[in-house]
């Protein structure tokens, strides 16, 4: 089919992970939100989170609709799949967005074969809009498609979150107050909370040199060879969306999303002053060990209300902070970092990953030791700990899958089983085995009670 769309039907799915089907998530996939808020008018929208849904229920959406348009996450892939051949098989126009996507949009097109017109590349807000308006999705920046059979990669756009509509909650329908519902029994303080991404970039991930191996984030802003992501949304566009939905929903406490804003103290600060004097929520967001080990941003937080903050500590070997995080981080600096929120009273969700490229029995023990001088603190509400999974995006991955053993056993594969990945990796690239690794994760989640804890 050439050329775009003009109006119609416009369903967007996201599709269910393993570990989610039945119902364990309380946060509204942001960017389908985001997608579903710039669809021009002469459409009618859906989303679908499918863990909500029976197999009947998205099949009938999908009859219902003239355009399906998929979210692909590595984890969610085998669903993905399955849903790209049905609505197939149902004649309907089918496009794909989301990381896994962005990064194996060759092995989807030309191995694999997926029934799709095309893929959009990265932060797709743009692009998706201007597919549906009307324009070919060969022409358009930021696009993956098959041309008289050729692949063809273009390079994204820079995306200026300043020109998109802000996301508009009510499109969530029923399944936001099914999410408010679960953040409220999932959440320490419990109360309902709402994600929302600022729009607000990793500023490793924007560095050559320091890049944390078991990320994705880095290469997503660089695909198609064009280095994105510039842009910070207004601090005022943040707080007035903030406001309008706060009011609406009587929310008042916010997910930000964003990969880590705490790198970037200006404008944490910016964003602090532009606050409207009759709205403070309370916040909850990601940061590393190194960022908050500088008291200067962590009482920027506090002023804030942040109250909740996800803790990269990663690893609690500095030879493995220096080599495959983001290098900027010691195991002192993670604990500073930890003991700062805890001094002020900030909530800390702890984060560390078992499995590093090199990974030796007394590495594994720094971690561990780390994890539990982590948990003695009075504000750690949660720690996590699990193994590493190479997924698409990430140097591990590239690593894996380019390695000589491998490299037939992976070629053009698209749905990946996590477990064989893990196994792979450990195999093939560290001093320790999957045992070791899961030994170090139970010693650290009985430590800490209430660990949540990913398993193997
Ligand atoms: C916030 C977040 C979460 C939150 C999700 C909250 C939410 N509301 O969605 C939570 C904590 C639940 C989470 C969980 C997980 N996450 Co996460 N997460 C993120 C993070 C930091 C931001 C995602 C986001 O909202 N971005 C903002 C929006 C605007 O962008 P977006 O979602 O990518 O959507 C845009 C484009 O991708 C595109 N697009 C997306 N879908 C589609 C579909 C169509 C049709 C089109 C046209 C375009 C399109 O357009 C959108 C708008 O611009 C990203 C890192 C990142 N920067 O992307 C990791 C990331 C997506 N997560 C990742 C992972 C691995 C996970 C987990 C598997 C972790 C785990 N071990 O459990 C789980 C899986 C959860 C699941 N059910 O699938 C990886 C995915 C890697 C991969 N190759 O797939 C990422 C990239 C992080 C990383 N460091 O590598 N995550
Ligand atoms: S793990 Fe966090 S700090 Fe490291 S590159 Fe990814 S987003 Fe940036």
């Amino acid at each position: 089919m050439v050329g775009g769309v003009a109006g119609g039907t416009v369903l967007l799915v996201n599709p269910r992970t393993k570990a989610n089907d039945r119902v364990v998530n309380g946060y509204p996939n942001f960017g389908l939100l985001s997608l579903a808020s710039q669809v021009p008018a002469a459409f009618q929208t859906r989303l679908m989170d499918a863990q909500f849904y029976t197999a009947q229920h998205i099949s009938s959406a999908i009859k219902e609709s003239d355009i399906v348009g998929v979210t692909v996450r590595m984890d969610n892939c085998a669903h993905a799949k399955e849903l790209v051949a049905e609505a197939n098989e149902n004649g309907k126009r089918v496009v794909l967005g989301g990381p896994h996507a962005t990064f194996m949009s060759r092995e989807i097109l030309v191995d694999e074969k997926w029934p799709v017109e095309g893929i959009f590349i990265g932060y797709s807000d743009v692009s998706f809009r201007l597919w549906l308006g009307g324009k070919d999705i060969k022409e358009i920046e930021g696009s993956a498609f098959l041309h008289n059979g050729d692949y063809r990669l273009t390079a994204q756009p820079i995306l200026d979150p300043n020109k998109i509509a802000p996301p508009r909650f009510e499109l969530l329908g029923d399944e936001l107050q099914q999410f408010l519902q679960i953040s409220k029994q999932q959440f320490p303080q419990g109360v309902e909370k709402l994600d929302y991404y600022t729009y607000n970039f990793c500023v490793y991930a924007n560095s050559q040199k320091s890049r944390c191996s078991f990320c994705s984030v880095p290469r997503g802003m660089e695909i198609g060879g064009k280095k994105i992501l510039t842009k910070y949304k207004s601090a005022e566009s943040i707080w007035s969306e903030l406001k309008a939905v706060g009011e609406r929903f009587g929310v008042m406490f916010f997910y930000l999303l964003d990969d880590s804003i705490t790198g970037n103290r200006k404008w944490l600060r910016d964003f602090l002053e532009a606050r409207p004097k009759n709205f403070a929520p309370s916040f909850y967001c990601y940061g590393t060990g190194g960022e908050l080990s500088d008291s200067k941003t962590v009482a920027i937080l506090k002023e804030l209300n942040v109250n909740l903050i996800q803790v990269g500590n990663e690893s609690g070997d500095d030879e493995i902070l220096r080599k495959y995080c983001c290098g900027k981080t010691s195991s002192e600096k993670n604990l500073e970092a930890v003991a700062n929120l805890d001094r002020v009273g900030i909530g800390v969700f702890s984060n560390f990953i078992i499995g590093f490229e090199n990974e030796t029995e007394e590495s594994i023990r720094n971690t561990v030791e780390l994890a539990k001088r982590t948990a003695q603190f009075g504000q750690t509400k949660y720690v996590e700990v699990g193994p590493m999974i190479p997924r698409s995006g990430s140097r591990v991955f590239y690593q894996l899958i380019n390695h000589p053993k491998l490299k037939a056993k992976y070629a053009g594969k698209v749905v990946f089983d996590a477990n064989e990945l893990l196994v792979d990796w450990v195999e093939n690239f560290t001093n320790v085995s999957v045992g070791t690794i899961q030994k170090a994760i139970d010693e650290i989640s009985r430590q800490f009670g209430t660990a949540m804890r990913r398993s193997i």
